[in-house]
């Protein structure tokens, strides 16, 4: 086929069907064990660990492939407090300080979550998610950026679940606002705060709220399909 842009052969994996199923049946036996973890072990995971869940976020499909994501990876224990400092400071607004609407209030009673974010501290990582709003040439100039939340959100997906292949567990927490994250680790005004995710092993005994994935037919909608019957 005639381009005018460098195209390259791409051939992936090909399955038989029963194999792909067993496929698709194991992969979601995976990732149906991932839970979000608000209590870790202080116990030191490996950089390479870390490197490798932000390659594979790297992998992400995005808006014009501007891969419009920077993941800053946190360890130093000083930065680690001055973040959790300033998380709970906001979260004392919202929760004690009556910032957070009813409603939400609400909506979060089950999660017993609460202004003490004392696992940023013991959580070996922190790893900052910043969306690129717009991009900047090298001489300055402002590039538009394209589906931003949608890019940066599936980066996301892939780091979460990566992460959970490797046996770690994270947290998609967002400290509300999150202004202070481009502060302390110092991005420029193009960056905005996406996502905090502490990463770590979950504490030994450790329990999360008793919760169940939405029944699938309320996920998946079938239309028109021709299910072999
Ligand atoms: N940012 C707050 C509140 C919060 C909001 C949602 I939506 C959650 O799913 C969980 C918490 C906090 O971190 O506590």
């Amino acid at each position: 086929m005639e381009h005018r842009h460098p195209f390259v052969p791409y051939k992936p994996e090909r399955y038989e069907p029963e194999e792909m199923v067993r496929r698709g049946e194991e992969f979601h036996r995976l990732v149906d064990r991932r839970r979000s973890v608000r209590q870790f072990s202080p116990e030191p995971v490996p950089y390479r660990c870390v490197e490798l869940a932000v390659r594979a976020a790297n992998t992400a499909p995005s808006g014009a492939h501007q891969q419009p994501w920077k993941f800053v990876v946190i360890g130093d224990p000083e930065t680690r407090r001055r973040v959790r400092e300033a998380a709970e400071a906001e979260e004392r607004q919202n929760y004690e300080g009556g910032r957070l609407p009813p409603e939400w209030r609400a909506a979060l009673e089950p999660l017993e979550t609460g202004s003490d974010k004392g696992y940023l501290e013991v959580a070996p990582w922190l790893v900052v998610c910043f969306a690129e709003k717009y991009g900047l040439t090298s001489e300055g100039e402002k590039v538009r950026h394209y589906y931003v939340n949608e890019s940066v959100g599936i980066a996301c997906g892939l780091f979460i679940t990566a992460l959970h292949v490797m046996g770690l567990s994270t947290l998609t927490h967002t400290p509300n606002p999150m202004a202070f994250l481009g502060e302390i680790c110092r991005r420029p005004a193009n960056e905005r705060p996406y996502i905090l995710f502490p990463v770590g092993y979950a504490a030994e005994g450790g329990e999360v709220p008793d919760l169940a994935r939405k029944p699938l037919e309320e996920a998946l909608i079938p239309m028109y399909v021709n299910l072999g019957l």
